[in-house]
C-alpha cells in the first residue's frame, strides 16, 4: 500500500471579488490598512487588467498538475494536495491545520516561486513550520528550481520562439530583460540573501542556453516603503539601454513568477510597454510558465532531491 503525503503548495494569493482587495492590501502591508488613495490605485491597476487577477485560478491550475505529475512520478507514495496562501485565505496555517485534520503525518513543500530569499519562499516556510511544529507534523522543503534544466528549458525555449518574430538582422538590436520582484535593498544586504545571485545565474544560464546576444538584469514591482529597493528598476533600466545602445527590441522574462498576474499584467505589459512606445522600441513578454510540463516537470525534479 502507498504512504499519503501531503503535498503542500503555497504561493501569494489574490482577491477573489472587489471587496477582498482592502483586506488583502491590509495583509500584505502587514496589517496597517492603506489609505484611500493607496487603495483607489490599486484598484485602479486591477481594473486596467480586467476586474480582477487571473492568478486564483492559475495557481489552482497548477497545484492540481503538480500533485498529479508527482502522483505520475512515484509509484510508492500518494501525494495529497493541500493549497496554502500568504495574504488571503485559505492561508499556510488554515492549510497546514487541513493536513493535520486529514491525518498527515510529513509533507513536501513548494512556494510558486523559484527564487530563494528569506523574505519570500522562507517566510512561507517559516510560517508552515511553526503551524507544523504544533502538530508534529514533518516538513520537506523545496526552496528553489530556478537552476533545474526544465526551468532554463522552458526560458530558453520561449526566448527563441520570441527572437523568431524578430528579423535576424536586428538581432544585434534586440535585448532580453530578466526581472523578478524587487525587495527592500538593506534587509537582503543585511542578511547576505542569495535572491540577487539566484537572478544573477538564471540570466547568465539563459545567456549561455538561448540565441540571445544581449541580456541585462532588472528589478520590478518595487513597493513604497520609502526606503532603497533592489535596482534597476525594468522601467529604467529599459530608457538606460536604449540610451546606451539604441535597441530596437526588448523582450522581457520576469522568471520571478511562475504566471501572469497583476504584476506582470500591469508592471511589464503596461508599464515597461509605455516606456518601449515612448523610445519607439518593440516590446514582447513571451508567455509565462503556468501549467508547462517543463516547469511542473522542474518542481518535481527539485522535489526528488528533497524527498
Ligand atoms: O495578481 C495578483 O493579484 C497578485 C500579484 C502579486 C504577486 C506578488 C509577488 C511578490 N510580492 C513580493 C513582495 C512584496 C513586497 C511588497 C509587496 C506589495 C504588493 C502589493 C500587491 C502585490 N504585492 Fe507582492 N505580489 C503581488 C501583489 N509585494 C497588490 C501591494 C500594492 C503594491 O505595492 O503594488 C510591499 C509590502 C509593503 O508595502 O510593505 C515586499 C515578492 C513576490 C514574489 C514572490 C512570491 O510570489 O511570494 C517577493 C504574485
Amino acid at each position: 500500500m502507498s504512504k499519503t503525503i501531503g503535498l503542500l503548495v503555497m504561493a501569494y494569493g489574490t482577491p477573489y471579488k472587489e471587496s477582498d482587495i482592502e483586506p488583502y492590501y491590509t495583509d500584505i502591508r502587514h496589517g496597517k490598512k492603506p489609505t484611500d488613495e493607496e487603495l483607489q490605485d490599486l484598484k485602479n491597476r486591477y481594473e486596467f487588467i480586467g476586474g480582477l487577477s487571473p492568478l486564483a485560478g492559475t495557481t489552482d491550475r497548477q497545484a492540481e498538475a503538480l500533485k498529479d505529475a508527482l502522483n505520475d512520478a512515484y509509484d510508492d507514495v500518494e501525494f495529497k494536495l493541500y493549497l496554502g496562501l500568504k495574504h488571503i485565505s485559505p492561508y499556510i496555517e488554515e492549510a497546514v491545520e487541513s493536513m493535520n485534520n486529514d491525518g498527515i503525518t510529513e509533507a513536501v513543500t513548494v512556494v510558486l516561486a523559484p527564487h530563494y530569499s528569506s523574505f519570500s519562499v522562507g517566510s512561507y516556510d517559516e510560517r508552515a513550520d511553526q503551524e507544523a511544529e504544533k502538530y508534529g507534523i514533518q516538513l520537506h522543503h523545496v526552496k528553489h528550481y530556478y537552476h533545474q534544466p526544465k526551468f532554463l528549458e522552458f526560458w530558453t525555449n520561449q526566448i527563441n520562439d520570441t527572437l523568431k518574430q524578430i528579423p535576424s538582422e536586428e538581432h544585434d538590436d534586440t535585448v532580453l530583460v530578466v526581472s523578478a520582484h524587487s525587495l527592500p535593498k538593506g534587509l537582503i544586504e543585511r542578511n547576505n540573501d542569495p535572491y540577487p545571485k539566484e537572478l544573477h545565474d538564471t540570466a547568465e544560464q539563459l545567456k549561455v542556453k538561448s540565441n540571445i546576444i544581449h541580456v541585462a538584469e532588472g528589478w520590478q514591482s518595487e513597493g513604497n516603503t520609502g526606503t532603497p529597493w533592489l535596482g534597476p528598476d525594468v522601467q529604467d533600466l529599459t530608457r538606460d539601454l536604449y540610451d546606451a545602445h539604441g535597441y530596437k527590441n526588448f523582450i522581457y522574462t520576469p522568471v520571478g513568477f511562475v504566471c501572469e498576474h497583476l504584476e506582470v499584467l500591469y508592471d511589464n505589459d503596461y508599464e515597461c510597454k509605455v516606456v518601449c512606445d515612448d523610445i519607439g522600441a518593440n516590446y514582447y513578454r513571451p508567455d509565462m510558465p503556468n501549467t508547462h510540463p517543463l516547469f511542473i516537470g522542474a518542481i518535481v525534479d527539485e522535489i526528488k532531491s528533497v524527498f
